[in-house]
């Protein structure tokens, strides 16, 4: 299919707090550059994007914060907004959920639906504050973790272990809002009927050769479709959100997944009054960048509303990435373990093309990777400064040196293989960078870029212009091979602008300035050209493109990193007057809490037989991201034990290490995998599972006691 126009969609964020890094790569970044390289390609798009500003994480922190959920939404919109235009994340517009066009846009859908009698109205039993005279969203309801003892885990979900829970499974279950035990009423809702939809999904999504599509994004989807889809709810009981539209829906509200990823059409319709051409016409090719955390949201329930809707185009591509860690452990925004983009920019004025460099060249693109500031700074320093900032500096400094600060001719007869190659090497780059990006492979693309910087370099190194200048006394005519050489390096700088644009579009610029041309060179068809700059031209004098990243301003930040963590535990045991209070050394964890756990004789513990073992492999479980299948040497004897350490651990660089087994524990299956022990494991306060390891390599097998 030939595409005429293309609407690009980047996931909308909850205006329930800032941006982080793990944002911008996961989606905001990616969807970026494919909109800049699509622009460059003069196509027709649009891109669009806003706040989320409805549903419980909105509730939740208006709660914590003390202030009202439009309060809330006011403040953290206008933060992201300003982040995003920092950063030159170029939407065409970016709209917030809680305008009035969003309102209507989504209640008319909702509505049309429910005229075409879409929906099932079911009655069911929900967690009602009888104190506050509320119904409580799953969220709403905090209780004790029965896998980790955890008292503040939530209804659906506890964020010390990761478990995910339903409401029933809480020990000592209350409400957030009043603390109150919560009771169980009845209430309606209207179900969109999925189920009834599988059948075109399958279609749409595995008959219909989505398996071009990122492996994750396919694989979830099959997993979904495979295990067979139910009802879902598509409002609920609260106050906050779009009403429903209908008589007597008082206190119900569009349940925030129905309303948000019609937002992508609210902000189209604010952006252009052509929008329905963006959505009704079948030559729209309509991409969704989202975390992967969004895809059944994506490819499953938005897909099956706009089918059901009718005369909506479907989405061509849901490129999801996975998630970036930060210095090996995973964001955590209650823990305060992240690197904030509205902090970044602070504390590096300018320096917005380094950190989408890093993000491009580090991201999660197949497998979650980690954010390290050590990795930042070597990046920077050895590819953006040493390769291109340093190629691109050289090549202006010895044309004012060399050549009188004009572009110098290209004397064609006296070229030479090495010339020759490097013209092809300019060609190919851009076929190599297109293809990449159209294929979302934004990392192979950045990598392309970084590498014709490097032939750059190595052929000027090779044609050493500065030697050759200190003949030009006895051998005028060597002027020529000057010339040919800073000819071509100052066409290939021309591309590496074109060529970085939809990655670095920062230093694009910076270079069209100093090459005194346009912005419109750097349109993409110009990719591949040698004749970018005129013979005889006068250029500026160059200006720095990179700085290096120092020492200091990685520590500065990884200590600051630390210092967020043991602030945010610290408030969050002073928030808690039962819990431990924070040691005094700011570098200390707070200390643990004394266990309840009943007393035991020594019979009891003599009944668990501890061992010794050596792993001698680990590797991932299959659709479990958090289970690790090793092997153990027990000496006696080898075997299998599942652990739930895969957030913790690479299993990479586990293999060897001594751990401590239960050996005597009953066998269990886990994902299909009989799992004969469990490791021991200490809970570190910041979350992170440490091993329990011998001190001294010690013989497999061997008992502890
Ligand atoms: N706000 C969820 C998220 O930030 C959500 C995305 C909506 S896209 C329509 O993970
Ligand atoms: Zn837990």
């Amino acid at each position: 299919m030939d595409y005429n126009r293309l609407l690009i969609t980047a996931a909308l964020p909850y205006a329930n707090g800032p941006v982080h890094i793990g944002h911008l790569a996961g989606c905001f970044l990616p969807a970026d550059i494919y909109a800049r390289y699509q622009r460059a390609q003069k196509r027709d798009i649009k891109f669009v994007c806003g706040s989320d500003e409805h549903g419980v994480p909105i509730t939740i922190r208006a709660m914590k914060e003390g202030i009202t959920p439009q309060q809330v939404v006011d403040k953290y919109h206008a933060l992201i907004k300003e982040s995003f235009e920092a950063m030159g994340i170029s939407f065409d517009i970016y709209s917030r959920t809680s305008n009035k066009v969003h309102h209507e846009t989504s209640q008319a859908f909702f509505k049309k639906l429910y005229d075409d009698n879409l929906f099932e109205e079911r009655e069911s039993e929900q967690y009602y504050d009888e104190e506050k005279q509320v119904f409580l969203a799953d969220r709403y309801i905090v209780g004790t973790c029965p896998v980790c003892g955890n008292e503040n885990a939530y209804g659906d979900q506890c964020e010390k272990c990761g478990s995910s829970l339903s409401p029933e499974q809480l020990i000592n279950p209350h409400s957030a809002l009043s603390n109150s035990k919560p009771v169980k009423r009845k209430t309606t809702h209207w179900y969109f009927p999925l189920n009834k939809y599988e059948q075109w999904l399958k279609e749409w999504i595995v008959d219909g050769k989505k398996d071009e599509w990122k492996a994750n994004v396919y694989g979830q989807c099959k997993s979904w479709l495979d295990s067979g889809l139910q009802p879902r709810a598509m409002t609920r009981d609260s106050n906050w959100g779009v009403p429903v539209p209908l008589p007597g829906a008082e206190g119900k509200v569009l349940y925030v997944w129905f309303d948000a990823p019609i937002g992508y059409i609210s902000a189209t319709k604010e952006l252009t009054p052509m929008w329905a051409d963006y959505w009704q016409k079948e030559d729209t090719k309509l991409v969704h960048f989202i975390g992967k955390d969004n895809i059944v949201f994506h490819c499953i329930i938005f897909p099956a509303m706009l089918k059901a809707h009718g005369g909506y185009v479907l989405p061509d591509n849901v490129p999801a990435n996975e998630f970036l860690n930060i210095e090996g452990d995973k964001v955590s925004t209650s823990r305060n373990w992240a690197v904030w983009v509205h902090e970044y920019i602070k504390d590096f004025p300018e320096q917005q093309d380094v950190l989408r460099y890093v993000l491009c060249a580090n991201a999660p693109e197949t497998k979650d990777n980690d954010f390290t500031w050590k990795d930042f700074q070597d990046r920077t320093n050895s590819e953006l400064v040493s390769i291109f900032g340093n190629f691109v500096n050289r090549a202006f400094v010895l044309m004012h040196k060399l050549c009188n600060g004009k572009v110098p001719k290209l004397h064609e007869g006296i070229m030479d293989d090495a010339d020759r190659a490097l013209i092809e090497d300019i060609k190919n780059a851009k076929t190599l960078v297109e293809s990449d990006i159209e294929n979302y492979k934004f990392r192979d693309g950045l990598f392309e870029v970084i590498d014709l910087a490097r032939k750059g370099n190595k052929y000027m190194q090779d044609k050493q212009p500065w030697i050759v200048a200190k003949s030009l006394e006895e051998n005028p005519e060597a002027q020529k091979q000057i010339d040919n050489c800073l000819h071509l390096c100052l066409q290939l700088s021309a591309n590496l602008a074109i060529l970085a644009n939809p990655f670095l579009p920062f230093t694009a610029r910076k270079m069209c300035h100093m090459m005194k041309v346009v912005d419109r060179m750097l349109e993409w068809e110009n990719a591949g050209k040698i004749n970018l700059l005129n013979v005889g031209y006068p250029l500026r004098a160059p200006e720095l493109l990179f700085r290096k990243i120092e020492d200091e301003e990685v520590k500065a930040q990884v200590e600051k990193l630390h210092a967020n963590l043991v602030k945010s535990q610290a408030e969050q045991a002073a928030a808690k007057p039962a819990a431990a209070k924070p040691a005094a050394d700011a570098n200390a964890k707070p200390a643990p809490v004394a266990n309840d756990k009943n007393e035991i004789v020594y019979d009891d513990f003599a009944k668990v037989d501890l061992r010794v073992a050596t792993i001698l492999q680990a590797e991932k479980v299959e659709k479990a991201d958090k289970l690790l299948k090793l092997e153990l040497d027990l000496g006696f004897e080898k075997r299998t034990v599942v652990s739930g350490i895969a957030m913790h651990y690479k299993p990479e660089d586990i293999v060897g290490k001594q751990v401590v087994v239960v050996a005597n524990l009953a066998p269990r299956k886990m994902r299909g995998i009989e799992s004969k022990g469990m490791i021991l494991m200490a809970d570190n306060s910041d979350g992170k599972l440490v091993f329990v390891s011998p001190a001294d390599n010690t013989a497999p097998g061997s008992e502890v006691k």
